[in-house]
């Protein structure tokens, strides 16, 4: 396998302008019959036509109608000989049933359906299947020989009805569009009709299309894709451009959904929701999931990629929009808080990984092994620092302008901020390093009082470690977000603090003055306003001060996750030896100030974020070398210090807040959090002191006395993983109810797999061979081997080396079904190196291993050689 190089673009000898598919679907035997005018762009008129097609079993091809030699190559079809303007129709067949792989044209549980991004076309039919060049597409669907109700494609519906007894539909997309963004969707579904009446009172048609017999659950995505509609015109300006817009959710899905032009398709676990069997949280994605596919529709559609190492701009962007929409309608400092959790989790992971890449990247050798934490939410934070930088106006217009200069065509990330500098007056060619540089800059801060001066003397220095491909890193163009607080927590406005209350950090080492008391300190990184790990030396009194007074969420839940990690890193040595740990003593006092002001009109998701003890994930990520038993004992004497001391307080919090209402609603939401923290806490605090069995009993009575989701799910992760006595009961009870339900029978697998001990790895091997468990359902794979993997570093790291036996083993099997769902779940082996050496050897020994597999997938051959390197 060769990597592709992001210099090595040339643009295509020749575009296809029309494309007319006719598909005559059957399970094991489509027949496409493809027939497309192209035009040759280059001047060299020798040039032959290449085209892209894996898989396929080609019957002839023709040439303006008469049939033409071609040749082989790599992967596709060469035709020489051919004019600047012609057309090819060509015919192959193709096995969807037979397709596990989840890329092109594919049979999930019963229903036909495509995924073509980035390079599944190329399954469907031999074509140019990139992103640059933009077709008109018109489609045939014949139903298969059994019959099917749905037959849909992208645009509108120019016919349908029945020939020689099979049902049929044509479809055109009025918009040029590239390959990726094709989309075939044939099978038996309940429809949730509406509609939407645009800014220009265009009315256009809604169809959701679910699983039958599932219509209520389809009811809320319904609504979030008139909000999401309503909110791109109310915030951007953005009116949709097509008379219908057509979403349908499928079951065996390898991602969240995907954008294709006016008919997205859904992992259906983002769309199916009732408070009965969904959380809150669910609720929650499913809005943001629907807007993100739906500002795809101008942020990627409209303007697309010319190739795609340009993959950021697209989802960056969108990713931007998808998290203002959720502020805007759902909670700002939930969205934020939940964004930058993203990037101090996962995102510094990958970048200080082997697979560590620029945003945009250098070098790709399967495109599918980048749609990463970096491309997605650190584009974002970059987009996010020029809306910082230029301000809601400018960035508005810069938007605007964007869409409207590059409609239409494929364009790349060096065209967005050249576009944004003109449009905003701004010059970012300092700020592009964000673009080419990766890992993640460490920025140290500290401050003196220059009394004299009465000046508070700010000095910011910044480092990035050298990552696989540079070794060198230029400082990096960045808004600090600062306030000051005085000793009474009042905030304090100094003159050389501009207006928009940020500075520019764009040096190695930068010192800022600002007239000030002394006893005023700096609140440094508002907003997490730039995506850096930031070294503050503040005493924990003034973190307490900023978590009482300051009114910038992220500081708030910063200041506690800052006294936490303090906490594990202070005690680490003595959590090494199994020893006896100090209480947590300001972080109590702090939470306890908390606990005792809660009431009905607090900032209840706010207080809920603050008071969580963070991930044992998260917690790694602090650490260069990580020493994960040690680590895991001083998280869990942390959480049960916090739950012990403030029993009482929980228990009273559990009696307080309670729901309105088991329906969702944002309100509800905080309060559902916040009771079941407290649910959590108390059953810590009774299992530390011996209380055990009253911890099942409360546990027990919570999963009981709910028809929630989001409450029962806590109590099942609650009895599950503390080993309560109501343990089996719950998990019986659960399998009786909702065995039938994928979905939700997926919840029975993770919270199995993601208890934080070496049982979970016995679970795993049991729930392998559950009748339900199925091997080809990534959802179902991600909820137990994904789970294991990339939700529980403790049972993965198991000192006995057989978390890391059983998900190589998994992935071997996965290589042949679905490479891009084993690839994923490979990923923390990648950064061993951070590990002790007994473990770096265990895993080195599988990853060998996984090198010497026969039919290795590139996606694996590529995350593995990396991390060999
Ligand atoms: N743009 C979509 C990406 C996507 C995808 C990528 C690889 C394999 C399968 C896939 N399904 C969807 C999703 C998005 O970001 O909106
Ligand atoms: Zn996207």
């Amino acid at each position: 396998y060769k990597a592709q190089k992001r210099t090595d673009y040339k643009a295509p000898n020749f575009t296809a302008v029309d494309i007319d598919l006719t598909f005559t679907l059957d399970d094991t035997h489509t027949i496409v019959k493809n027939v497309t005018t192209f035009k040759r762009l280059t001047s060299d008129t020798k040039a032959p036509l290449v085209l892209n097609g894996e898989d396929l079993k080609l019957n002839y091809v023709k040439v303006d109608g008469i049939e033409a030699k071609y040749k082989d190559v790599k992967n596709g079809i060469e035709i020489s000989s051919v004019p600047d303007e012609f057309t090819v129709e060509l015919e192959n067949v193709i096995n969807p049933s037979e397709n596990s792989s989840l890329m092109g044209l594919y049979k999930s549980n019963g229903t036909f359906c495509t995924q073509c991004e980035p390079e599944g076309f190329r399954r469907i039919t031999y074509s140019l299947d990139r992103s640059d060049v933009l077709a008109k597409y018109r489609v045939t669907i014949i139903g298969p020989e059994y019959g099917c109700g749905v037959l849909l494609s992208n645009g509108n519906l120019i016919e349908r009805g029945t020939r020689k007894n099979r049902p049929y539909a044509v479809w055109e997309d009025p918009f040029p569009k590239p390959s990726y963004l094709f989309a075939l969707v044939a099978g038996t579904f309940d429809i949730v009709s509406d509609t939407f009446t645009t800014m220009s009172r265009r009315k256009v048609a809604l169809e959701l299309y679910v699983d039958r017999g599932s219509y209520d659950r389809g009811l809320w995505a319904m609504q979030s894709i008139k909000d999401s509609m309503k909110w791109d015109e109310d915030r951007w300006g953005l009116e949709f451009d097509l008379d219908n817009f057509k979403v349908v959710a499928v079951d065996f899905f390898n991602f969240g959904a995907m954008e294709n032009k006016g008919l997205n398709v859904f992992n259906s676990v983002y769309v199916m929701v009732d408070p009965t069997c969904a959380t809150d949280t669910a609720f929650y994605n499913v809005q943001s999931v629907i807007g993100h596919e739906y500002f795809h529709n101008y942020t990627g559609d409209r303007v697309t990629l010319r190739d795609w190492f340009q993959l950021s701009l697209k989802e960056s962007l969108t990713v931007f929009r998808d998290q203002e929409f959720s502020s805007d309608v759902a909670n700002r400092a939930l969205t934020r808080l939940h964004a930058i959790n993203v990037i101090r989790g996962p995102q510094f992971a990958e970048d200080a990984s082997p697979m560590a890449h620029p945003v945009r990247p250098e070098e790709v050798m399967e495109m599918n092994n980048f749609y990463t934490v970096t491309i997605y939410d650190k584009g974002a934070e970059i987009i996010r620092m020029i809306h910082t930088l230029i301000g809601e106006s400018r960035f508005k217009k810069a938007l605007n302008d964007y869409l409207r200069k590059f409609d239409g065509q494929a364009v790349t990330i060096e065209d967005f901020l050249c576009c944004f500098e003109e449009s905003a007056g701004v010059d970012l060619s300092q700020f592009r390093r964000w673009y080419t540089q990766a890992g993640t800059p460490h920025v140290k801060a500290s401050w003196t009082y220059d009394e004299a001066n009465k000046n508070l003397v700010l000095k910011l220095t910044q480092h990035t470690n050298p990552t696989r491909d540079q070794k060198e890193k230029e400082p990096f163009y960045m808004p600090i977000r600062l306030s000051f607080l005085d000793k009474d927590g009042h905030d304090v406005h100094p003159a050389e603090l501009s207006s928009d209350g940020f500075i520019i950090f764009n040096e190695n080492e930068q010192e800022y003055r600002f007239t000030l008391d002394k006893d005023t300190f700096p609140v440094i990184l508002r907003d997490f306003s730039a995506p850096v790990k930031l070294d503050a030396p503040y005493t924990m009194e003034q973190l307490q001060h900023m978590l009482s007074f300051c009114d910038d969420a992220f500081i708030k839940v910063d200041c506690a996750t800052t006294m936490q990690n303090r906490y594990v890193h202070d005690n680490l040595e003595i959590a090494a030896a199994e020893g006896v740990l100090r209480e947590p003593a300001e972080l109590i006092a702090s939470y306890k100030s908390i606990l005792d002001s809660v009431d009905a009109q607090s900032d209840l998701i706010l207080i809920n974020e603050t008071l969580k003890i963070q991930s044992i994930a998260n917690l790694m990520e602090t650490f260069d070398k990580i020493n994960i038993d040690a680590i895991k004992y001083a998280h869990d004497a942390l959480e049960t210090k916090v739950a012990v001391s403030l029993v009482n307080e929980f228990v009273q919090l559990y009696g307080k807040i309670k729901a309105s209402s088991s329906n969702y609603s944002v309100t509800d939401m905080g309060r559902r959090a916040l009771n079941n923290l407290a649910l959590h806490m108390i059953a810590v605090a009774k299992c530390a002191m011996d209380k055990k069995t009253e911890a099942s009993e409360i546990v027990f009575n919570h999963y009981n006395g709910s028809k929630n989701m989001t409450d029962k799910l806590q109590a099942m992760t609650d009895a599950v993983h503390l080993d309560l006595d109501c343990k089996s009961e719950i998990l019986k009870s659960f399998e009786k109810d909702w065995s039938k339900d994928a979905l939700v029978f997926d919840n029975f697998f993770r919270v199995q797999a993601t208890v934080p001990n070496k049982s979970a790895i016995d679970n795993v091997k049991k729930l392998l061979s559950h009748p339900s468990f199925d091997g080809r359902n990534p959802n179902r794979v991600r909820a137990l081997t994904g789970a294991l993997a990339l939700s529980n570093p403790v049972a993965l790291n198991d000192i006995s080396g057989e978390g890391y036996d059983l998900l190589c083993k998994q992935i071997t099997e996965l290589n042949d079904i679905n490479p891009s769902v084993a690839a994923r779940i490979l990923t923390p082996l990648l950064s061993f190196r951070r590990l002790d050496e007994k473990r770096q050897g265990m895993i080195l020994n599988n990853l060998n291993s996984l090198m010497q597999m026969p039919k290795l997938s590139r996606s694996i051959y590529e995350k593995v050689s990396t991390a060999l390197k």
